[in-house]
C-alpha cells in the first residue's frame, strides 16, 4: 500500500516535495495510523530548512492525529479504531535516567516524529504503541492536532515557569504556540497575562482568547512597558522566532523571575550578568512535554477550556501554509485535513 506524504527536499532548501511511498510493513510493537489532521508548526520550517541539520526526504509533522487501523504482535496499549497522536515525542529508550525520571524529551536516544523519524504529514504513519497518546472523546480531532505540539508545549513550559495563580506572565509570539500559551496561562493556571508580537492582526486574536494586555513589540519597548505597567512579570515564556524577544524577556521579568526559553531560532541571545546575577533571573529551556503532559493538555481541550483556533487546508498547500507561516499571516494554526488532501477511495 502507498501513502502521501510532505518531505524535505533533497537539499533541504525549506520546502517540501508531495510525493508517493510504500507504506513499510510493521514491526513488532508498532500500529498503523491513517492520519486525519495534522497541523504545521514553525520547528517544520526550520527542519525543511536544515536549521539543526539536513533530513533530505524525511516525512514531516508532528501534530498528528489519526486512527489505527493495524497493529503488531506485541501491542496491548491500542487497537483498531483508536484516535492517537503522533507528536515530536516519537519513541524513547524509555529506561534511561532522563526517562526514568518524568524527562523522557531530553532521553539521549529519542526519535522525535518529523525530525528524526517519519511524521504525521503524510496519509498514513506507523507509530511506537506505546507512545501514541489516545485522544480524548469529545476533541475535536482538528484542534486535537494543534494540542499535539502548540499546547502541550506550551502548557508544559508554562508549567516549568512556576507560576502561580494571580501572577503576571509573559508570552512573547502569539502565533500557533502563543495563541495557545494565553489560553493555559490563563484559563488553566490562572495566571494575569500579557502577550507580545510584532504583528497587530495576532495580538488582537490573543486578547479575545484571553490575554489581558497585548504589546506590539515593533512598535513599544515590550520590558520598558511591563516593567512600567505590573512591576515587571512574574514569568516569561518564549515562543517568538527572534533573539530580540529572547533578549526582551529577560528585560521583562522582576527579580527573581523566571524565563523559559521555547523558540527556536538558530542564534544566540545576550544575557547581561550583572542583571542575572543581581536580580536572580532563571533562564530555562523547556521541549514539548511528556506523554503524561499530552494526556492533560487534550483533557483541558476535551473540556472546552482551551479551545485551539484552527483552520483546515490540504496537503497539497503545505509549502503555501510555509510561506505564510514565514510571512507571519496564519491566525491560530493551519492544519492539514488528510481526507481533503490524499485523493484515494479508502478515506
Ligand atoms: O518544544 C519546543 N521548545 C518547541 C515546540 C514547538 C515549537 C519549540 N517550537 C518553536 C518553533 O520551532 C518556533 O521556533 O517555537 C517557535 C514558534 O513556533 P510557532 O508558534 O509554531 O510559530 P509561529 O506560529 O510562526 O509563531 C511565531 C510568532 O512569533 C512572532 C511572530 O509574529 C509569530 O506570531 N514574533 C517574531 I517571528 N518575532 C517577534 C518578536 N521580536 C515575535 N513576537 C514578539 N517579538
Ligand atoms: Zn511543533
Amino acid at each position: 500500500m502507498k501513502m502521501k506524504a510532505a518531505v524535505v527536499t533533497p537539499d533541504s532548501n525549506g520546502n517540501v516535495e508531495i510525493i508517493e511511498r510504500e507504506i513499510r510493513p510493521l514491526e513488532n510493537g508498532e500500529a498503523l495510523v491513517e492520519v486525519e489532521y495534522c497541523g504545521v508548526c514553525h520547528t517544520d520550517l526550520h527542519v525543511a530548512a536544515g536549521d539543526y541539520g539536513q533530513k533530505p526526504g524525511r516525512v514531516l509533522g508532528h501534530e498528528g492525529i489519526g486512527i489505527v487501523t493495524e497493529t503488531a504482535p506485541g501491542v496491548t496499549r491500542l487497537k483498531k479504531g483508536d484516535r492517537v497522536s503522533i507528536a515530536w515525542l516519537y519513541k524513547s529508550c524509555g529506561s534511561c535516567e532522563y526517562c526514568n525520571t518524568g524527562r523522557e524529551t531530553l532521553c539521549r536516544t529519542v526519535l522525535n516524529a518529523g525530525y528524526t523519524a517519519d511524521g504525521g504529514m503524510a496519509t498514513h504513519c506507523i507509530v511506537d504503541a506505546d507512545y501514541a497518546v489516545k485522544v480524548p472523546d469529545g476533541l475535536d480531532p482538528a484542534q486535537a492536532s494543534s494540542i499535539t505540539c502548540a499546547g502541550v508545549t506550551t502548557y508544559k513550559g508554562i508549567k516549568v515557569s512556576g507560576v502561580r495563580p494571580g501572577q503576571w506572565i509573559a508570552v512573547y509570539g502569539a502565533g500557533g504556540l502563543g495563541n495557545l500559551g494565553v489560553q493555559y496561562a490563563k484559563k488553566v493556571f490562572g495566571a494575569h497575562v500579557i502577550a507580545i508580537d510584532i504583528n497587530d492582526d495576532k495580538l488582537a486574536l490573543a486578547k479575545e482568547v484571553g490575554a489581558d494586555i497585548v504589546i506590539n513589540a515593533a512598535k513599544e519597548d515590550a520590558a520598558k512597558v511591563i516593567q512600567e505597567k505590573v512591576g515587571g512579570a512574574h514569568a516569561a515564556v518564549v515562543t517568538a522566532v527572534s533573539r530580540a524577544a529572547f533578549n526582551s524577556s529577560v528585560d521583562c521579568v522582576r527579580a527573581g523571575g523566571r524565563v523559559v526559553a521555547i523558540g527556536l531560532p538558530p542564534e544566540t541571545m545576550d544575557l547581561s550578568i550583572p542583571r542575572i546575577v543581581l536580580d536572580g533571573i532563571e533562564i530555562v529551556g523547556s521541549l514539548v512535554g511528556t506523554r503524561k503532559d499530552l494526556e492533560e493538555a487534550f483533557q483541558f481541550g476535551a473540556e472546552g477550556i482551551v479551545v485551539p483556533v484552527v483552520q483546515t487546508r490540504t496537503l497539497d498547500e503545505t509549502n503555501d501554509i510555509f510561506q505564510e507561516m514565514r510571512d507571519g499571516k496564519i491566525q491560530g494554526r493551519m492544519v492539514i485535513d488528510m481526507k481533503k488532501s490524499c485523493g484515494c477511495t479508502h478515506h
